[in-house]
C-alpha cells in the first residue's frame, strides 16, 4: 500500500490499498481483490445500481455497487446514506468503460473503479453539516476554524497541511546534513527572553512562571555547553495585543543556534535551508501545489496560481541604513533608528522581490542578547548591531543575529534595556566559564508557509490557531 507521495504504508485492518494508489496504478491491479475505506463524497444512482465516490487522504476512486452482487440491506443503506459518511468496501479493480471521444480527439488515460462485492458503513455523517466539503459556497474563516475538522477535508486545505509537514521535514533534513542537533527547550520558564511586555503568566505551584516566548536563552546555553549546532521546532507564546493577518499568540518557531559563527554565517545557513525546502517541494510536491491552484482558479475573481520558484543564492542583503534610504527616497518621512514597518517594507520589496535580508539594525532596536561591535556606527553615529531580519515582500519571516558572548557587555545590555540582570543569572552565568562567539535565528513557520501556499493569513496554515479572540477548538 502506498501514500500520496509513494511512501510505503502497511495494510491495516480497514484497507489493503489507498484510493490514490488504485487511481494511479490501476493497470497493475485490474482483477485483484482490494479493500479500501474513505469518505462518501458523492452517492449517485437509483434502483439496483449505485455509484459511490470515495475520498481518502491520497485521492478519489469510484466504487460501483450492484444490488445483486452484495448484501441487499447494506446496498440500500449506502444508497441512501449522507455525504461524508465513512464507508469500507471490498471488491475487484476494473478499468472503467472509456468515454466516447470524437474523431481526432486524444483518448483520455484509462480510469479505474472498484466493482463492489461487500461493504460496511463505518460511521454515518449527520446532515446538514455546519459547512460543506465539496460545495463551492463561500464560508468565512471563523466558521471554517470553528469546524476545522471538516474544513481540513477540503482538498486545497488538506494540501496546505501536507505541505506544512513537508516544509518542516525538508528544513530539518537540511539542518541535519549541516550537522545540527535537534533540541527541546522548556516551555515553562521563569524570565523573559524577548522583553517583559508580552508574557503569559502562569501559576507554577507556589511560584509564578511564564510560557516561553522563544527558545532563545536555552539554545544559547546549549551552545555554551558545547553542542556546537542546534535547532528546535517548537511553540512560542506571546501575549501580543496585535490582531493581524500575521500575528498569533501561539506560533511555531523554527530556531537554530551555531557556535563559532557570526550573523553572515547563519544568514547563509538560512538561505541554503530555504532553497532546499523550495527545491524539494518543486521536485516532490507539485501535486499539492496543483490542488491549491485548482481552488485558486475557481475563486471569483480567480486568484493567480502559486508557483514554486527555487530562489537563487545569495539572497540580497539590504543593510538597515540602506533600507532607510530606499524608504526615504520613496518620499516617506522616516528617520534612522525607526522601525521598518510592513508598508515601508513594500518599498524595499519593490526593488528586491522575493526573499531579502535586512542586516545591521540599530542596537537600540534589538534585544539584549544581540552582539555589537563598538566600531560599527550608523550615519548619525548610532550604534549598529549584528542583528538581522529576513523578509519576503512586506512580511518578516525571521529575526536573528550574532549573539553577545562577552559577559560584561551582556550584563550592561540588560541594564540598558531596563531589565534586571539578577533575573538572568541562570543565563549570564553560562558565559562566565568560556563562551564561544555564536549566532542563530528564529523563523516563523506559518509566515514561511504563507509565502509557499499563497495564503493571505497565518491562520490559514495553522491547524488550530490561537489569537486574541480564539482559544477553541
Ligand atoms: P522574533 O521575536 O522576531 O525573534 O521572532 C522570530 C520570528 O517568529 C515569527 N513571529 C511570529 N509569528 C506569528 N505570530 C507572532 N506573534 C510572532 N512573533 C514572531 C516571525 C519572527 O520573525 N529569539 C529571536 C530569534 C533569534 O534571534 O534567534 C526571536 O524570537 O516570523
Amino acid at each position: 500500500m502506498t501514500g500520496r507521495d509513494g511512501s510505503a504504508w502497511q495494510p491495516t485492518a480497514y484497507r489493503t490499498h489507498t484510493l490514490g494508489e488504485i487511481a494511479g496504478n490501476g493497470a497493475d491491479l485490474v482483477d485483484s481483490e482490494v479493500t479500501v475505506s474513505g469518505y462518501a463524497e458523492a452517492v449517485r444512482g437509483r434502483g439496483a445500481i449505485c455509484f459511490l465516490m470515495l475520498r481518502d487522504g491520497t485521492g478519489h476512486l469510484q466504487a460501483f455497487l450492484k444490488k445483486d452482487n452484495m448484501d441487499e440491506d447494506t446496498f440500500t443503506e449506502i444508497q441512501s446514506t449522507n455525504r461524508e459518511s465513512v464507508i469500507q468496501v471490498t471488491g475487484t479493480v476494473a478499468q472503467k468503460r472509456p468515454p466516447k471521444v470524437k474523431e481526432g480527439e486524444p483518448t483520455p488515460p484509462p480510469e479505474y473503479e472498484i466493482q463492489v462485492s461487500g461493504a460496511t458503513i463505518l460511521a454515518v455523517a449527520e446532515a446538514p453539516m455546519p459547512m460543506g466539503v465539496t460545495d463551492k459556497v463561500h464560508v468565512e474563516l471563523p466558521t471554517r476554524l470553528d469546524n476545522r475538522h471538516i474544513d481540513l477535508r477540503r482538498s486545497h486545505i488538506n494540501a496546505m497541511f501536507q505541505l506544512r509537514s513537508k516544509v518542516l521535514q525538508y528544513g530539518r533534513e537540511h539542518l541535519i546534513t549541516e550537522g545540527f542537533n535537534e533540541m527541546n527547550s522548556p516551555k515553562i520558564i521563569a524570565s523573559a527572553s524577548e522583553g517583559g511586555t508580552n508574557l503569559f503568566p502562569i501559576k507554577y505551584f507556589e511560584t509564578d512562571a511564564y510560557l516561553s516566548q522563544s527558545p532563545q536563552l536555552y539554545k544559547q546555553l546549549a551552545i555554551l555547553g558545547g553542542l556546537e549546532r542546534v535547532f528546535e521546532v517548537g511553540p512560542a507564546f506571546r501575549a501580543e495585543e496585535h490582531d493581524t493577518y500575521r500575528h498569533l499568540n501561539e506560533f511555531i518557531s523554527f530556531d537554530i543556534e551555531m557556535a563559532f559563527a557570526n550573523d553572515n554565517d547563519v544568514m547563509a545557513v538560512q538561505e541554503r535551508m530555504i532553497q532546499h525546502i523550495w527545491k524539494s517541494v518543486a521536485e516532490n510536491d507539485q501535486n499539492l501545489i496543483d490542488m491549491i491552484n485548482e481552488w485558486r482558479a475557481e475563486q471569483e475573481p480567480p486568484l493567480p496560481p502559486v508557483t514554486v520558484e527555487v530562489p537563487t543564492l545569495p539572497f540580497p542583503r539590504v543593510e538597515y541604513s540602506e533600507a532607510i534610504e530606499i524608504i526615504q527616497n520613496a518620499g516617506v518621512n522616516i528617520e534612522w533608528g525607526e522601525d521598518i514597518e510592513a508598508h515601508h517594507a513594500d518599498m524595499i520589496a519593490a526593488k528586491y522581490p522575493g526573499f531579502y535580508f535586512l542586516p545591521r539594525w540599530p542596537m537600540a532596536m534589538k534585544p539584549f542578547y544581540i552582539y555589537h561591535n563598538a566600531d560599527e556606527k550608523g550615519p548619525n553615529g548610532g550604534q549598529l548591531s549584528r542583528g538581522f531580519d529576513l523578509n519576503y515582500g512586506r512580511d518578516e519571516m525571521t529575526s536573528g543575529g550574532q549573539r553577545e558572548h562577552r559577559v560584561d557587555v551582556l550584563i550592561q545590555n540588560l541594564e540598558n534595556m531596563g531589565l534586571n540582570p539578577a533575573d538572568f543569572t541562570f543565563y549570564t552565568d553560562g558565559f562566565r566559564f568560556g563562551a564561544p562567539p555564536h549566532a542563530g535565528w528564529g523563523l516563523g513557520v506559518a509566515r514561511l508557509l504563507m509565502v509557499l501556499t499563497g495564503a493571505g493569513n497565518v491562520r490559514e496554515v495553522v491547524l488550530f490557531p490561537r489569537d486574541r479572540s480564539r482559544v477553541t477548538p
